[in-house]
């Protein structure tokens, strides 16, 4: 699915999207394991079964993401997977994105949607009053979390468990992603709290296959109902 639909036709787009934010989240990052690139990782997880990539560099040009977000866009569109770009919107806009995910440092979702031609604004969200301001700014889906503790992000909050799952999703209305420690052991119970996707980095870049951990998890999440 491409983005930019005319402003009119954003909610038919929205009610898609809606449909495609199910199951794997897989966001890459170059610096867990040397050697492994973040189109190979995006392809490895496609392969297995992820449902949206998001290209994720907090040190990279934006020319080098440019570069890699150009071929993601061609794995993701297709493999019928969403891309979602984080923090930069410069770069989601070169790579034709279908969206932008944004945490609460950066610019907020107020001042980004404008310039966004329509493209999906996803925020990140650690308690629910901030869920609830982002979807009021404009978020069109929340990243929650951390839900359990997390080495990946050097600055991550303290883990939220999972009621903030249900709980963002029932005070806001919008698609809800689950983010942070997610694994092969816990990937049940985050499909059971109700999130509409698992976003996951380690559990999948670090491990020795990416392709089959990719795949087992899209079979928990499948197997648990999510
Ligand atoms: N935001 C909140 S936790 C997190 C981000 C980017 C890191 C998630 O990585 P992992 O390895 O799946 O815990
Ligand atoms: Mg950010």
């Amino acid at each position: 699915m491409k983005a930019r639909p005319h402003h009119s036709r954003r909610h038919e787009w929205l009610v898609g999207f809606f449909a495609m934010l199910k199951g794997l989240y897989i966001i890459t990052d170059e610096t867990l394991v040397p050697g492994r690139t973040h189109v190979q990782i995006a392809r490895a997880a496609l392969e297995g079964g992820a449902k949206v990539i998001q290209l994720r560099d907090k040190l990279a040009s934006d020319e080098y993401m440019i570069e890699a977000g150009l071929e993601i866009r061609r794995l993701t569109t297709d493999a019928g997977a969403l891309f979602i770009v984080n923090d930069r919107l410069e770069v989601a806009l070169a790579c034709d994105a279908d969206g932008l995910h944004v945490g609460q440092q950066d610019r907020s979702a107020r001042e980004l949607l404008p310039m966004l031609g329509g493209k999906l604004l996803g925020v990140s969200a650690t308690t629910l009053d901030e869920a609830k301001q982002a979807q009021k700014d404009g978020a069109d889906h929340l990243g929650v979390g951390p839900i359990y503790s997390t080495s990946t992000k050097a600055d991550a909050a303290m883990p939220t468990g999972l009621d903030l799952i249900r709980s963002a999703k029932e005070a806001t209305g919008l698609p809800v992603v689950a983010i942070g420690g997610i694994n092969e052991g816990n990937l049940h119970e985050v499909a059971k709290a109700g999130a509409d996707s698992a976003a996951i980095i380690s559990a999948v870049v670090c491990a020795d296959d990416m392709v089959a951990a990719t795949r087992r998890l899209v079979r928990i999440w499948a197997d648990s109902g999510g």
